[in-house]
């Protein structure tokens, strides 16, 4: 079941440099890239991107955040790849992610947490038009693909 989401390195990914590392973790697992911008977030763009969570306490600070630096925007694309990217990703805080995981080794704070990823396949396709026309998205089969599953296995 090939899977496409939406992944934001976020300021913080930027500033601290981690950008190459991070996307590394991403095509150890498998993932594929099939579009990918550096790019600042206006504050409209961030508000429609994150309003599931207007009226919380965090929303202003997390508009504040998201549209302070340059980020990566990035669709992945591969087999569940919205629940893989979750997991490698780990828990929304740093002090509670998993070690191993991108925020479980890289960061310790509630807000500042490196990496945004979809969370449903509902969220990715509405995320990923707010991010990229469909001119801008490729669809191609790398030369390992065969080795990195079969396409219908149960
Ligand atoms: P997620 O990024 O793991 O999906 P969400 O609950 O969707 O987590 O929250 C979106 C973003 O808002 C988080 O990644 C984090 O940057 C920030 N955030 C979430 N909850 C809090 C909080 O309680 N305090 C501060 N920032 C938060
Ligand atoms: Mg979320």
């Amino acid at each position: 079941m090939v899977e496409r989401t939406l992944i934001i390195l976020k300021p913080d990914c930027v500033q601290r440099r981690l950008v190459g590392r991070i996307i590394q973790r991403f095509e150890d697992k498998g993932l594929v890239l099939a579009g990918m911008k550096l790019m600042r977030i206006m504050p409209e763009l961030a508000e429609r991107h994150y309003a599931p969570h207007k009226g919380k306490p965090f929303f202003p600070g997390l508009i504040e955040y998201i549209t302070s630096g340059p980020v990566v925007v990035m669709v992945l694309a591969g087999a569940r790849a919205i629940a893989v990217c979750r997991k490698l990703m780990g828990k929304t805080f740093g002090f509670e992610a998993e070690p191993g995981s991108i925020r479980g080794d890289f960061g310790i704070s509630m807000t500042y947490n490196l990496v945004h990823g979809s969370d449903s396949p509902e969220s990715a396709a509405g995320e990923i038009a707010l991010y990229f026309t469909p001119g801008e998205l490729l669809d191609f089969t790398t030369a390992d693909a065969d080795w990195l599953g079969r396409p219908n296995e149960v």
